[in-house]
């Protein structure tokens, strides 16, 4: 893990507060000095509306992904519009395609100027299994459009990902993992503005809270 542990216990501090605190960080150390726009380190290039990103900003992650199709994926680029994430396996016989098939409900029930709009994430925690390859077979399996990101990484990407979002796993003998049935939606900072618990559920309520993350 990359991170300093202050940023963790941060994360985490505020998010058991119910994210009553609103503290913001510093622009990493790479961007600390005022630069112009044109020369902006390459790290900062995520920092598109040139404010720092809060403690509370899952966009803070170094962790580099790998998506489908076999490229480097940082969760920062996708700043700017919100995002709906679920951490899944691709070889999962019921609760991710359940998942999946809740996360293309939520779309279809958004109204056709903002489907647009919200990026659709699946983060897998099967790093032995789910190579890009077996992630592009899912998404023509499930059918999932181009409004999709299927994401791999290494072990420790998934721990911290899955423990920032609260996605508890545990692999099994066969291979198979228990998990949480939850998806998130982070909003255009990436930070947590809501959570969805269960499979096949009311979406009325993460519905509106994606309305409402769409600038
Ligand atoms: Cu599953």
């Amino acid at each position: 893990m990359k991170h300093s542990f202050p940023f963790l216990a941060a994360v985490l501090l505020t998010a058991s507060a119910g994210f009553a605190v609103d503290a913001t960080k510093p622009a990493p150390a790479c961007c600390a000095e005022a630069k112009p726009a044109a020369t902006v380190a390459p790290c900062c290039a995520e920092m598109k509306s040139g404010t720092p990103l809060s403690n509370r900003s899952l966009y803070q992650l170094d962790a580099t992904w790998t998506d489908d199709a076999g490229q480097p994926v940082r969760l920062a680029t996708m700043r700017g519009g919100p995002i709906v994430l679920a951490m899944f396996f691709a070889s999962c016989e019921y609760a991710c395609p359940v998942i999946v098939n809740d996360l293309q409900r939520l779309r279809a029930a958004l109204p056709a100027d903002v489907r647009g709009k919200v990026r659709l994430v699946l983060v897998s925690f099967d790093t032995a299994r789910d190579t890009p390859a077996a992630l592009r077979t899912f998404r023509e399996r499930m059918s999932l459009d181009a409004g999709w990101s299927l994401l791999r990484g290494d072990a420790g990407s998934v721990q911290e990902l899955a423990m920032l979002l609260g996605v508890k796993f545990k692999q099994d003998a066969r291979g198979q993992f228990a998990h949480s049935n939850l998806f998130t939606l982070l909003n255009t900072e990436g930070e947590i503005a809501h959570q969805h618990v269960g499979l096949k559920g009311d979406l009325a309520d993460v519905t509106k809270a994606t309305l409402l993350a769409v600038k």
